[in-house]
């Protein structure tokens, strides 16, 4: 039956009574979530199976996202705008008056990530599946999420992420599906009878992966994909060689935490064990599924593409040689065609403490197996490589170094198709970081430009704004976000500028009422909202933003009567447990946001807020209240940042160094629509070359940046004696390893021109909109085309019932 308000509140109430036992009238709204939350999938079910068949049936080839993260947020909402029931609920919720965001905030959000990576995962996953692309995601089921991040004193500290203690109404456990994976113990490779080298394994312990499947929704098109993640438990039958609760927790252990990403990659054995716990999972569930329906193994690369997300799943180039090798039989060469033709990678970083390395020690500790066959791609490798080139060169690529397996190598050998996540980020990759591949495989590389789910950002997170877009423009945005354009025919519309203003003022007051509500300070709505959101990392630069706002308050004490336009800085960001420096930054923002927000006078001015615990759901409630969008981050260093994306779709300003998709954001919107700054790669490269920066001449010399950073060590900002004295030596003493002191002058001067800018409301309100209208092109659906079309080769599978409705 197509959903109608009637019949959805008759279901309603029929669930309820039937699955919980209880009535509308005394039910509480985590009941009313759990209720509708029932209907959805009940509703879906029946098409997920559909679009499984489809693809089986369909003779069709697949895409496997493999990633260790993925940040869907919450799941509600999305699924309900995707099947074309949104309203319908919103509109019966009113009438019952149930408030709707109450039950939708019931559900905790599934945050299986650290941040931009997981989250682009996540929206890679929607528009795969709003594209009917048969694509799969593979992951893992952790039981803690993304910690929860709670201030005591100014301090950050870390609560576990229970999200599964409700139950998740959105998985399915197949443990029929389940398979095991080796680990441990030793290998000999013994002739077998046919004269091919066969394993033989000693001492190896098993662990069981049971596959917790979620159903992805397409928008509006009858699509229903899997996110498949892996949860390790003991095999029934290895019961006995888990005698010890020790033994027995260590395998739960395995999939319990999200490893939070603090950048200096300490070897960890078991972050390790993760990642080759679900590669192998998710491998061996693939050929088995493949020779369910296939019966050539080797045309498996027709049929199956494998996609890396960083390098956290490369292992899966070992893994599945080691299937098609080991349990299928192939010869080596056979073999290798087939795994590169399988595999593609993209990269997400150019830190280079962030790339993966693992010592050979460890790996042999973790699977022998797969050590050796990275020991033979790395020969094999190296030795079509000499002669070619000279040995330092040589080097520079090998997989292994000095006891080390570097992932990233890795990949790039075993994959067809290596990307960077923006132009400049390609670009380094190609010119800088793996510039030797570059060399031996050209046209391997390309490009990626990120994207974002508009749906989710602007439809779900700024229903105000989408209203008012709606009003004026045909809705063909909603599918294809290069659509938005349409609105610069209005760019000159006084009224309707007017209305853009309005619509900001109204998220503003909203958030301004949560703030209120979180910490107990009444912002003003009037003042701009300027707002960075992202993890807290030296390279993304909060601390330039931080001296920024203590120079302000150093301003206005000293020269109360100083004409600034009012502003709200606004911060969420978490840092990782063990990145003690980004946590000193945190302490020192908070410190000062107390200063400053208890000073009468300088508070009627400017005020801090930085809110806890930075999440998906909490960017939905600050990035459509946002005036200006802090991008600042050391040019070279941020490979392509997303929430600058968020923040532009939703009107705006963007403050940015030319970092990362910064660029194309600039050249989208104009040098008149965008505020830019600071260093260019080329000037931050001659400095690595010539080693001729000195961040002490510029506290010595610049009166301003000495009377910041004294700042933070004469007690001007109370309570930050520690943390203060390290800030302070980390920009003179270590030479300032991410240019801030470099940058800030210019960074003064450019937030001089936001404030002039600000004050023509119209101007601006007209700048916000050119924003907005050219986001288009950074849709997650346009992302995921250009990999489907250009790395994948996967096509649709369109369902033929073209106006798909979810009946109720
Ligand atoms: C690795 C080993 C051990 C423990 C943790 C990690 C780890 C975890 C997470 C390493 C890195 C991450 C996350 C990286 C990340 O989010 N990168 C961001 O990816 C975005 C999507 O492409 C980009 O927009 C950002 O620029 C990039 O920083």
């Amino acid at each position: 039956m197509q959903i109608t308000k009637e019949n959805f509140v008759k279901q309603l109430k029929r669930v309820l009574s039937e699955r919980l036992a209880l009535d509308l009238e005394n039910a509480t709204p985590e009941a009313i979530y759990r209720a509708l939350s029932t209907m959805i999938t009940d509703s879906y079910s029946n098409d997920w199976r559909k679009t499984q068949d489809r693809y089986h049936n369909g003779n069709v080839k697949q895409v496997y996202y493999f990633s260790i993260e993925f940040l869907p947020g919450d799941l509600l909402k999305s699924n309900l705008l995707n099947m074309g029931w949104l309203k319908v609920v919103k509109e019966a919720f009113k009438d019952l008056k149930i408030d709707f965001n109450k039950v939708a905030n019931v559900e905790p959000d599934m945050a299986l990530g650290n941040g931009g990576l997981g989250r682009l995962a996540a929206a890679i996953m929607d528009s795969m599946a709003s594209l009917a692309l048969p694509g799969y995601g593979v992951g893992i089921r952790y039981k803690y999420g993304m910690f929860d991040q709670k201030f005591i004193n100014g301090y950050q500290t870390e609560l576990p992420n229970e999200w599964l203690i409700n139950q998740n109404s959105w998985e399915v456990r197949r443990e029929s599906a389940s398979v095991l994976v080796r680990f441990g113990g030793s290998v000999n490779l013994i002739k077998g009878s046919n004269g091919k080298l066969v394993p033989k394994y000693h001492g190896s312990r098993y662990v069981q992966a049971v596959p917790y499947d979620t159903g992805i929704v397409g928008y509006r098109n009858g699509c229903v994909n899997t996110m498949r993640l892996w949860s390790a438990e003991i095999p029934p039958f290895e019961a006995v060689n888990y005698p010890t609760i020790d033994s027995r927790r260590k395998v739960e252990d395995l999939t319990s935490v999200l490893y939070p990403d603090d950048s200096t990659q300490k070897g960890r054995n078991l972050r390790l064990e993760q990642e080759y716990f679900f590669v192998s999972a998710g491998c061996q569930d693939i050929v088995r599924d493949y020779c369910k329906y296939h019966h050539d193994i080797y045309k498996i690369a027709d049929y199956v593409a494998i996609h890396i997300n960083d390098t956290h799943p490369s292992l899966c180039i070992a893994e599945f040689m080691r299937i098609l090798l080991d349990d299928e039989g192939l010869d080596w060469d056979s073999a290798w065609k087939i795994t590169q033709k399988v595999m593609s990678f993209t990269n997400h970083t150019i830190l280079q403490e962030s790339l993966e390395k693992w010592p050979v020690k460890m790996m042999a500790e973790i699977e022998p197996r797969i050590l050796q066959i990275i020991e033979e791609i790395n020969r094999r490798f190296c030795s079509s490589l000499a002669g070619k080139y000279n040995d330092s060169f040589i080097q520079n690529v090998s997989i292994i170094s000095n006891g080390i397996i570097r992932m990233a190598n890795l990949a790039v050998v075993g994959s067809h198709s290596i990307n960077g996540v923006s132009k400049l980020h390609t670009q380094l990759l190609k010119s800088k970081v793996l510039h030797n591949f570059d060399v031996i495989f050209p046209g391997k590389f390309n490009n990626k430009t990120n994207g974002i789910a508009i749906r989710r950002w602007l439809r779900l997170a700024n229903p105000r704004l989408t209203e008012l877009i709606d009003g004026k423009i045909d809705k063909e945005w909603h599918e294809d976000a290069n659509a938005l354009n349409k609105l610069l025919k209005y760019q000159n519309d006084k009224k309707f500028l007017q209305r853009v203003n309005e619509v900001k003022l109204e998220n503003k007051n909203q958030l301004a009422s949560f703030i209120k509500h979180q910490t107990g300070i009444k912002v003003s709505p009037s003042a701009i909202f300027d707002v960075q959101i992202k993890r807290l990392h030296a390279y993304k630069r909060q601390l330039l933003n931080l001296m920024r706002i203590i120079k302000l308050y150093q301003d206005i004490k000293e020269n109360p009567k100083i004409d600034i336009e009012p502003r709200v800085f606004i911060f969420g960001a978490k840092a990782a447990p063990s990145y003690h420096y980004a946590k000193s930054i945190i302490k020192c923002i908070n410190e000062t946001a107390k200063l400053i927000n208890n000073d009468p006078v300088v508070s009627r001015k400017i005020q801090v807020i930085f809110l806890e615990n930075y999440d998906v759901s909490l960017a939905e409630r600050i990035i459509p209240a946002a005036d200006v969008s802090e991008q600042i981050s050391t040019t070279t260093k941020e490979a392509s940042g997303t929430s600058n994306m968020k923040l532009m779709l939703n009107g705006a300003l963007t403050v940015a160094t030319m970092d990362g998709a910064n660029i194309e954001i600039a050249n989208s919107v104009g040098k008149d629509n965008i505020f830019t700054f600071g260093l260019s790669a080329d000037e931050v490269y001659k400095y690595y070359q010539n080693h001729t920066y000195c961040s002490f001449n510029y506290y010595r010399s610049d009166p301003a940046i000495k009377r910041v950073l004294d700042a933070f060590i004469d007690g001007t900002i109370p309570n930050i004696v520690n943390e203060g004295h390290e800030i302070f030596e980390s920009l003179t003493k270590y030479n300032d390893e991410y240019f801030v002191l470099r940058d800030f002058e210019s960074y003064i001067n450019i937030q001089g021109k936001v404030d002039v800018a600000y004050r023509d409301r119209l101007s601006w309100a007209r700048k916000s909109l050119i924003n907005i209208a050219n986001a288009g092109i950074f849709s997650a659906d346009r992302m995921v085309t250009e990999y489907a079309n250009d790395i994948w080769h996967v096509k649709a599978v369109v369902n033929r019932d073209d106006s798909h409705e979810y009946s109720i």
